[in-house]
């Protein structure tokens, strides 16, 4: 497979100044070679690697030209994907880099799969496998400190964490394979004494790791913030002026909302996954009723509540009800409508442990945006990601997640078969798992389907 040639448009499909198709693989130097004639008449087989040339591209069957172009050398190993590859800028239009990209398939190539030149990064070695997640992070960042922390990840920064622990462990492996030779009893006690320090020490590493999982997730994926509430209390109207535009349509009826309306707004560097859902009510409407269950689905899986009050009519049971349904979420109240007379008073409320912050969406709709901002992260508490300059190790993704907690139980594991004085032979068994599960983050381990269910995330042509 790493032996053919693969192509694909890199830059996205629609018009622009330049579109580029890339080819990469041991052909793709004579591929583009045939489709693409220099100016000066040179071959692209003799150009040298990191140069461009101006030339056009030309089908070498029908001699019909398609475009003027750029093309652009990088020769193995020193290329995005450590093979050969060869880039033609053309005219950005959808139907010049179709033709351009066909043209090579004609050639030879192969159409690219999702993420492939990423995989082909990979399978030679260029990144590690917690580098290549970074580079769909990293085109995927919504805000400046998500794209931070997926720079520092290609970087390496979480590679080198986990390189670090495997090295202690392998460490510790080799120590034991070297006692295991000896009879148990003849082990000095402190040999022992260091297998437990060293277990406890990797563990702690992998503790402090886990710790920033919250975090990084919050950093990659963004907080999903579902905004609830009762019918026309103004959910809509937040939505749309935290998004600065009218997207949700608002008027005084209440159930106007009866799908969901999902969008991603910047607060300081944090992604907030808006989204606005049904009032919650009980209704006869189908329509409606379906809007609801989806809500309350919702409301389940939120990272973040906003939950809208109407201050200017009666309380209801309904919102009640919400209070109560959301009473275990990270939430914010918003008790809007302030510029009307209130129908009620804070302390009706009851107990809530919860920030409450009194707004009018209609009012002052900059003030809204400023005092929420600032209560979300506070409520958040990403105040340690923010200041912490230079290159940190985050855990963003539950992949990572999770076989850091693998590799956490098969230490603990190991670490209690060797208080309980087992032979250090057993000892070594959860220890090597611990090994492989760490090695799956970075890609030592990894299995085949997990690699093909990453670079599905890919477009084509990354
Ligand atoms: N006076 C006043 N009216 C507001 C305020 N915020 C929203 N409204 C009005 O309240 C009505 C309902 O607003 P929406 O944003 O559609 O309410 P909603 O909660 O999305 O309603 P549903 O989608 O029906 O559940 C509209 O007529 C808004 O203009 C406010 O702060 N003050
Ligand atoms: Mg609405």
């Amino acid at each position: 497979m790493a032996g053919e040639t693969i192509a694909a448009v890199a830059t996205p499909l629609g018009e622009g100044g330049i579109g580029i198709v890339r080819l990469s693989g041991p052909e793709a130097l004579a591929i583009a070679d045939r489709m693409f004639q220099r100016k000066d008449g040179q071959s692209l087989l003799q150009q040298p690697t990191y140069t461009l040339r101006y030339g056009k591209v030309v089908d070498p069957k029908t001699g019909r030209k398609l475009d003027e172009a750029i093309a652009v050398v990088m020769r193995a190993p020193h290329s995005y994907t450590a093979e050969d590859v060869v880039e033609i800028q053309c005219h950005g239009g959808v139907v010049v880099v179709r033709e351009i990209l066909n043209l090579a398939l004609e050639l030879g190539a192969r159409l690219a799969e999702p993420g492939e030149f990423t995989k082909r990064a990979f399978l030679n070695g260029r990144l590690d496998l917690a580098q290549a997640e970074a580079v769909i992070d990293l085109v995927q960042s919504h805000t400046r400190l998500g794209l931070e922390v997926a720079v520092d990840q290609l970087e390496g920064s979480l590679s080198r964490r986990i390189a670090q622990i495997r090295e202690g462990l392998y460490d510790l492996a080799v120590g034991i394979e070297a006692s295991i030779d000896f009879p148990e009893d003849d082990l000095p006690e402190v040999e022992l004494d260091e297998v437990e320090r060293g277990l406890r020490a990797s563990l702690e590493q992998i503790e402090a790791l886990l710790a920033t999982a919250d975090d990084g997730k919050i950093l990659r994926e963004g907080l999903k913030t579902v905004i609830t509430g009762k019918p026309n209390v103004g959910k809509s109207s937040l939505l749309n002026t935290l998004l600065d535009e009218n997207r949700a349509l608002v008027t005084d009826i209440p159930g106007t909302t009866r799908d969901t309306i999902e969008e991603v707004v910047s607060l300081k560097g944090v992604a907030l996954r808006l989204i606005d859902t049904a009032g919650i009510r009980e209704s006869s409407d189908l329509v409606e009723r379906l809007g609801v269950e989806r809500s309350l689905q919702l409301l389940e899986e939120a990272d973040l509540v906003l939950h809208v009050l109407d201050r200017s009519v009666a309380l209801t049971p309904e919102d009640f009800q919400i209070l109560d349904m959301t009473k275990g979420s990270r939430r914010i109240l918003l008790v809007n409508k302030t510029d009307l007379p209130p129908a009620w008073e804070l302390q009706d409320l009851g107990e809530i442990d919860s920030p409450v912050l009194e707004i009018s969406l209609v009012a002052e709709p900059e003030r809204v945006v400023a005092a929420l901002s600032e209560a979300i992260l506070d409520l958040v508490g990403l105040a340690a990601v923010h200041s912490s300059a230079g290159s940190r190790a985050l855990v963003t993704r539950a992949r990572h997640k999770q076989a850091l907690q693998e590799a956490k139980r098969f230490l603990e594991e190991s670490l209690r078969t060797h208080l309980a004085g087992l032979p250090l032979d057993l000892v070594a068994v959860d220890l090597y798992q611990a090994l492989e599960a760490l090695g799956e983050i970075t890609g030592e381990t990894v299995r085949e389907n997990v690699l093909d269910r990453i670079f599905a995330e890919f477009c084509i042509g990354k």
